[in-house]
């Protein structure tokens, strides 16, 4: 790094002015101050740029431009990031974040241009640094109140979230995002006080998801559903100081950002994510080359290929894949429909995974479709890894895709194979992972007259699903589930052919997939 010398002008790769006019035209002065405020020798750096708010276009921008000026861009976020570029907010970082790095900047997009400018990494001085709760570079702030938010309170709302209509968008994520931080470190704990714990948290954060105005004031929450005393306290410190304690030793502890880390794994849960927490083991790095630990198939691949699955499914990928795989039906299993669910039928911008829900009107092809279907995308080469459960209809899928079509040699993979597999079937994933996109993908194949239901209970929230079991069993005597609905008292199974009826079955509003959100 310390021998990239040139100016933005004397690089033959240099970037447009009108794209970092601001950084490209600094006065000489400034510019003067720069080289002051450079460290003699630039310290060690791994920046990683958080993609969330950058368009596809200027992150590839920005990676090739740091690649042809010597910067070293991790594709993953780790404990060895010592930059973390974003043009985020500081708070909702860890909502897009599986860790922020202890002793990472995080810094705006700003110091990357600058740095850009001077042809390598910048002082990180005030300027370009988020504000830090967490550091406390100033007092931090209570929240501020407009003459508008002066204390009113809340019409009451149902305790129950599948009669309430949960938006994305609201107006509270500064609470939220704390809150459901809390439910996500209770979680990891895995016990069953942790759950309980990390319940009352999700279910907080719910109420104040459906609040109309920003919350200023404690008093306007009280009488609401689902605020317990614990979530109560943690909304009050941070309405009256600008930070709750608790959240902040959560979110600084190292436990706690290793299990994020861990259970970002594909094949990791908290138990095992606990486990390489207690033998020592700190970052990704550790585990990829442990010697002692005996991983699973999964989690092998889940290694190998981290860089691909830590990186949150677009929307545009979901669309790809869907179109992908209803192709692949209308060939193979004709009549097949293709529905992407979860939360890309909720409306969010980026999933952990792709959920296809697929039918066919035909029995005799829903009975066979999922054999049908991965026996093709194994033909295909794109199947990676394939792992059938709870019976012969839901199978979890990670899917190569490739830039350019296949060819012979490295840049094919290997077909999937369900026999365990052995470190030279790691090696070769590992040697052919570069040129594809790999990323899970969830299969569910419902018989018809169960495809309502399906969709509801796909298309989730978790949240929302487990209010309409609660709902469903205290106020109706009924059983909710992705097969249907079963009446107890008159001891029989309900019909429905659409989701709008299974709403009504069950006494409900309709509510449109993206007011599911919570
Ligand atoms: P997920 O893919 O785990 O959830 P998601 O699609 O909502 O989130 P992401 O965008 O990060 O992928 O599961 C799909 C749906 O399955 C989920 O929306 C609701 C349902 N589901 C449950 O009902 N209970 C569960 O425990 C899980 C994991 C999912
Ligand atoms: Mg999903």
């Amino acid at each position: 790094m310390s021998n990239v010398k040139n100016t933005v002008l004397d690089d033959p790769c240099h970037y447009s002015e009108s794209d970092y006019s601001a950084s490209t035209s600094s006065p000489p002065l400034k510019k003067l101050k720069l080289e002051l405020e450079r460290p003699e020798e630039p310290t060690k750096c791994l920046i990683y740029i958080v993609e969330k708010k950058i368009s596809s276009g200027h992150l590839s921008h920005l990676k090739e431009i740091a690649k042809k000026k010597g910067f070293s861009v991790a594709n993953f976020i780790s404990q060895d990031v010592t930059h973390v570029v974003t043009t985020l907010p500081f708070e909702r970082l860890t909502s897009v974040l599986s860790v922020i790095p202890a002793n990472a900047d995080v810094i705006g997009l700003e110091w990357l241009t600058s740095s850009f400018a001077e042809g390598m990494p910048v002082l990180v001085t005030d300027r370009y640094r988020l504000q830090k709760s967490m550091e406390v570079i100033s007092p931090p702030t209570p929240v501020q109140r407009t003459a508008a938010e002066k204390v009113t309170t809340y019409d009451p709302i149902s305790v129950y979230e599948c009669q309430r209509a949960t938006l994305l968008e609201h107006h509270n994520h500064i609470l939220t995002d704390a809150l459901e931080l809390l439910e996500r470190y209770y979680q990891h704990l895995d016990h069953k006080e942790g759950d309980t714990r990390a319940l009352a948290f999700r279910q907080a954060s719910c109420t104040l998801k459906v609040l109309p105005r920003k919350v200023v004031d404690i008093g306007q929450i009280t009488h609401l559903p689902r605020i317990g005393k614990h979530s109560s306290q943690v909304i009050q410190d941070i309405l009256s100081t600008g930070l709750c304690q608790e959240v902040e030793e959560c979110r600084r502890s190292e436990w706690f950002q290793c299990m994020e880390l861990f259970t970002s794994v594909y094949g990791c849960g908290s138990v095992t994510a606990n486990k390489w927490y207690q033998k020592g083991l700190r970052s990704i790095n550790d585990i990829q080359t442990s010697k002692e630990l005996q991983l699973t198939k999964t989690q092998k691949l889940g290694l190998v290929y981290y860089e691909h699955l830590s990186v949150p499914v677009t929307r545009e990928e979901t669309e790809m894949i869907t179109g992908y795989v209803q192709r692949l039906v209308d060939v193979c299993a004709s009549g097949t429909s293709v529905e992407a669910v979860g939360g890309y039928r909720r409306g969010k911008a980026h999933g952990h995974d792709i959920d296809l829900l697929l039918t066919n009107p035909d029995h005799t092809i829903t009975d066979t479709l999922l054999t049908i279907l991965l026996s093709e995308l194994r033909k295909q080469d794109v199947l990676v890894h394939s792992d059938v459960t709870s019976g012969k209809n839901i199978a979890h899928v990670s899917m190569g895709h490739f830039h350019t079509p296949p060819t012979q040699g490295k840049n094919r993979l290997p077909h999937s194979s369900d026999t365990t597999t052995t470190t030279n079937d790691v090696e070769e994933h590992e040697e052919r992972k570069a040129p594809c996109l790999v990323k899970r993908v969830d299969f569910v194949v419902s018989p018809p007259e169960q495809y309502p239901f399906a969709l509801v209970s796909w298309t989730g929230s978790k949240q929302f699903n487990r209010s309409l079991r609660r709902y469903s069993a205290n106020e109706l005597n009924m059983t909710v589930n992705a097969h249907g609905i079963y009446d107890i008292a008159q001891n029989k199974s309900l019909v429905a052919t659409t989701e709008k009826e299974v709403f009504s079955l069950l006494k409900l509003e309709y509510r449109e997939p993206w007011e599911r959100n919570c």
